[in-house]
């Protein structure tokens, strides 16, 4: 059993707090089960000494008739851990049309029986100290049948011959300098919406996904929404480069990838350098700003990504947290983002505008 204190939810979990900025509710316990802090906290009693028959200087104590506010934030309550089945409930409830849109809204626990709510609310305050395979998401490093040495240097070279690099854009347009991208297969415009038809990958980029869809397909995926293995193809190789420092342009900021445009299963590979990926449920931006400060926080989880690693991201990983790259290492990350389409959903929102290369951070919903 863990303790924390009780916000109601919506509040201070809200997913509109940016992550630039501290979390200021400060939970009782740490999510170690069997910590000092599984047990519920007593107030101690006024221990201050006083001469004998002096009353105190406040007859009252302060604590003794707090307001309904200061109550509810002193009185921590028993808030049992997540389980494999909430976890499921939840991501199942955010996959359904309604709870996709309560999730954009911000909301999203409202409907959930309130225990269930607060035991989420308290793994979103947390989600540094939590396992975020309950959450949907995996880390597969040293695999070389996925991707050997020799196969990311192929797709280095081939990405600089071929590919013309182009800055990411923020809103309006706007260039985002030091940024480097190159979207292949599906188009998209600056506002992630999908432009045209499938193109098809490069081979050497498709043949890397198809072994990346092949790898997920053969693993059993518990907390995703929808079937992995019903993903037929990957459409969309989003190629970027991270100079290295955790300069600005080193960061992609807080984002979804479109959650109904894309299939749920996203698909990360780092081809080389490294750097961390940061998930909370926060707001976005361009960028990560304050990089140390953010990764700090106890409701962003960060992954220290390696090269030639693949994440996956399914689940609540993928429909209610936020993800942000920071690149503060000292060699420049190439990375290559995969993603199939939900053609109904994509064509509802389709551009009639002119055709470009997305930004991902336009995907902000
Ligand atoms: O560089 C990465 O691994 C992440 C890229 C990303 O989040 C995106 O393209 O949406």
């Amino acid at each position: 059993m863990y303790v924390a204190s009780v916000a109601a939810p919506g509040s201070d979990d809200d997913a509109s707090q940016p992550a630039g900025r501290a979390d200021t509710s400060t939970p009782a316990a740490s999510l170690h089960p069997g910590s000092a802090a599984t047990s519920p906290v007593h107030v101690a009693e006024d221990t201050v000494e006083r001469p004998k028959g002096a009353l105190p200087a406040n007859p009252i104590p302060s604590h003794a008739s707090p307001s309904p506010k200061r109550q509810r934030r002193q009185s921590p309550k028993v808030v049992e851990p997540l389980s494999a089945a909430d976890a499921r409930e939840i991501a199942a409830q955010l996959a359904s049309p309604s709870g996709h849109s309560l999730a954009r809204s911000g909301v999203v626990l409202q409907p959930i029986d309130s225990a269930l709510a607060l035991r989420y609310a308290h793994v979103r305050r947390n989600l540094r100290n939590h396992d975020l395979g309950l959450l949907g998401f995996r880390l597969v490093e040293g695999q070389d049948d996925l991707l050997s040495e020799q196969e990311a240097k192929r797709i280095i070279a081939f990405c600089e011959q071929d590919v013309e690099w182009e800055p990411r854009r923020g809103a309006k347009g706007r260039e985002l300098l030091g940024t480097q991208r190159r979207n292949y297969g599906v188009s998209m415009d600056d506002s992630y919406r999908i432009v045209g038809d499938a193109t098809g990958l490069p081979a050497v980029i498709d043949a890397l996904g198809s072994r990346c869809l092949q790898y997920c397909q053969a693993q059993v995926w518990p907390y995703s929404c929808n079937q992995v293995d019903q993903v037929a193809r990957f459409e969309q190789a989003y190629i970027q480069k991270y100079p290295p420092g955790a300069a600005q342009a080193s960061t992609l900021g807080f984002h979804f990838d479109h959650r109904t445009a894309y299939g749920e299963l996203i698909c990360g590979v780092t081809i080389c350098g490294s750097g961390k990926l940061l998930l909370a449920a926060t707001n976005g931006g361009e960028f990560v700003e304050q990089p140390e400060r953010t990764m700090s926080q106890d409701n962003v989880h960060t992954v220290q990504l390696s090269p030639r690693s693949l994440y996956v991201m399914t689940g609540l990983s993928r429909l209610d947290l936020r993800h942000a790259v920071v690149n503060d290492d000292d060699t420049l990350r190439i990375s290559i983002t995969f993603r199939s389409v939900n053609w109904d959903q994509a064509r509802r929102g389709q551009s009639k505008r002119a055709t470009r290369p997305h930004t991902t951070d336009a995907a902000l919903q």
